[in-house]
């Protein structure tokens, strides 16, 4: 319908630039390796791809430290790559959706060199500093993302700075107006590129008050984001989702509430925090449990049902990946990838793919510390060790949800380095390339890729899939997960096994009815009533007329 945003009818996609594709064999993906892998992405039928940081950076965080706003990475091209990319991009009816990193720079930038040599300097209003403790410590006991401090003594000026996630990445002072200013003329600069829009990094943190220790949705933050708008975003047909870690159903419109103007989505993550350690995090994982994770799910479905809109995901450069951590990326690797993308892709919102997803990429295990390359992982590997983990256990919880583990090469095909690279690449290929690669499922009629193309497809063509109320069913089933969407007298059923058992399943008479299958990972079923059994990993969807 007309009143339909590009972005609601699309699926993103997320490229992590360092992993996809490597043109010059120097062992790290660049630009021009992504251009030479547009059409494969044309193929899946995406509308727009969120390509993370690959602005000039010291590479602390892998460009989530970003040292020039207005330029590129060395490693990854030039000016003219990235802008020959958004046009070739754009020449397939794919936009380019930057990663707006400002919460913090890296500490390479100019303004931070000027900032950190004196006090008189106009950039050191950028950042935040604060005197020391009396005893001359640091102001406050607050812990850095990545480990230790979060504030670091810079002797010239006799202050220290606070870095939320690392000393390498200090914190911008959204407070300072002339700060904002550059900001906001940065953000103008790439839009008149033509990009199609931003992704915003720990968007919730610019509104901190320090002072009162609050970090996350602060009491500047709304003020922030509308003066963004205002300045940067207003009248230009673009999309906007901020991450946030701490955003609830009960703070989520305040975002994206049509009214607001401010963005148009938020990731959103209570369906990974709810299984973290309450104290050592995402490195000791708790155990899946289906009826919290759908709870969590529905409740964002009914929160944004009449207001604001959905980032559908499971998986990003931080997470696991998705098979891994809720399939099974064993024995139904195939089937449970396919589930997966069904649940989440027909949910109402607008769905994002992970590189490397659709074609059901899997965690890779690393046996050594010496294999992890990021600098969260090596940060809570000295802080957790220090306090009693044993390095067996750390290793565990890392392989579960250590972000090295999703970020390794694209695997395009079965040859030595899958096809990623020539020469040798800056992190361990997953050795299942042999089996699992872009050729080898591209191949198969009834591939990963293929499901997800068909999921685009219907997207694409059915309105009731972009914009059909959601109807959450069956909540309490602790192996399925379920749903119907309706749209006038259009009715979708989705039924998703979320065990690798055949599981019993009384249809509840809110979706019985026969119809047309439009996707499934089994045979097609056209009739679903009373007690139907689901094959391990089975997911369907039917039009029911
Ligand atoms: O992530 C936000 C963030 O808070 C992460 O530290 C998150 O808690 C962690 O990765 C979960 O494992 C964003 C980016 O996506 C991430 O890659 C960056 O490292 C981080 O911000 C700092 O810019
Ligand atoms: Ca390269």
């Amino acid at each position: 319908t007309s009143d339909m945003a590009w972005w609601q009818a699309a699926t993103g996609y997320q490229i992590y630039p360092r992993s996809f594709c490597d043109s010059n064999g120097d062992g790290i993906g660049d630009i021009p390796g992504i251009i030479s892998k547009l059409d494969h992405l044309a193929d899946l039928g995406i509308g727009f791809i969120w390509l993370s940081p690959v602005y000039a950076s010291p590479m602390a965080d892998n460009g989530y430290d970003i040292a020039d706003y207005r330029a590129i990475a060395r490693e990854f091209g030039t000016l003219e790559d990235m802008d020959h990319l958004i046009a070739a991009a754009r020449a397939r009816g794919i936009g380019i959706v930057m990663d707006l990193v400002v919460n913090h720079s890296s500490s390479e930038h100019a303004w931070f060199k000027r900032a950190r040599a004196s006090r008189d300097a106009p950039e050191h209003e950028y950042y935040i500093w604060r005197n020391p403790a009396p005893d001359g410590g640091p102001p406050s006991s607050h812990r850095a993302s990545f480990g230790g401090s979060a504030w670091t003594w810079e002797p010239a000026v006799g202050r220290y700075y606070l870095g939320h996630f690392s000393p390498g990445q200090p914190d911008l002072n959204w407070q300072n107006p002339a700060l904002r200013r550059e900001i906001y003329k940065m953000m103008t600069w790439w839009l008149d590129r033509g990009i199609a829009g931003f992704r915003m990094d720990v968007i919730s943190l610019i509104g901190k008050d320090v002072d009162a220790g609050i970090y996350e949705e602060g009491p500047y933050l709304h003020g922030f984001l509308q003066e963004m708008h205002h300045e940067t975003l207003a009248g230009r047909d673009i999309v906007t989702i901020g991450e946030s870690w701490s955003v609830s159903t009960g703070t989520a419109l305040l975002y994206c509430g049509r009214d607001r103007a401010e963005l148009d989505m938020v990731f959103q993550f209570n369906h990974v925090t709810a299984f973290e350690d309450p104290e050592f995090g995402k490195f000791r994982p708790k155990p899946f449990d289906l009826v919290r994770f759908k709870q969590v799910l529905f409740d964002w479905q009914r929160a944004l049902a009449q207001d604001g809109w959905n980032a559908l995901f499971l998986s990003n450069h931080d997470l696991p990946r998705q098979v891994s951590k809720y399939g099974d990326d064993g024995r139904y690797r195939v089937e449970s990838a396919k589930m997966l993308a069904t649940v989440m892709h027909l949910m109402r919102g607008t769905p994002f793919i992970y590189q490397g997803e659709e074609i059901g990429m899997t965690n890779t295990a690393f046996t050594r510390i010496d294999q992890f390359r990021d600098v969260e992982t090596l940060g809570h590997y000295v802080d957790q060790t220090a306090r009693g983990v044993t390095v067996g256990d750390f290793l565990t919880g890392a392989n579960a949800n250590g972000r090295d583990n999703a970020r390794t090469p694209m695997q395009w095909d079965g040859g030595p380095q899958a096809g990623f690279t020539t020469g040798t690449p800056w992190i361990e290929i997953n050795p299942n390339h042999a089996t699992v690669n872009v050729e080898a499922d591209r191949a198969d009629p009834d591939g990963i890729f293929a499901h997800y193309q068909q999921l685009n497809r219907l997207r694409r063509e059915m309105p009731v899939i972009v914009t059909g109320a959601l109807h959450p069913m069956a909540e309490d089933h602790l192996a399925v997960l379920a749903y119907t969407r309706t749209d006038g007298t259009t009715r979708v059923a989705v039924v998703a096994n979320f065990s690798g058992d055949a599981v019993d399943f009384d249809v509840p008479a809110g979706m019985e009815g026969h119809g047309t299958c439009l996707v499934t990972n089994y045979a097609a079923r056209a009739a679903i009533r009373g007690r139907i059994t689901l094959s391990p990993y089975e997911a369907f969807a039917i039009l029911q007329s």
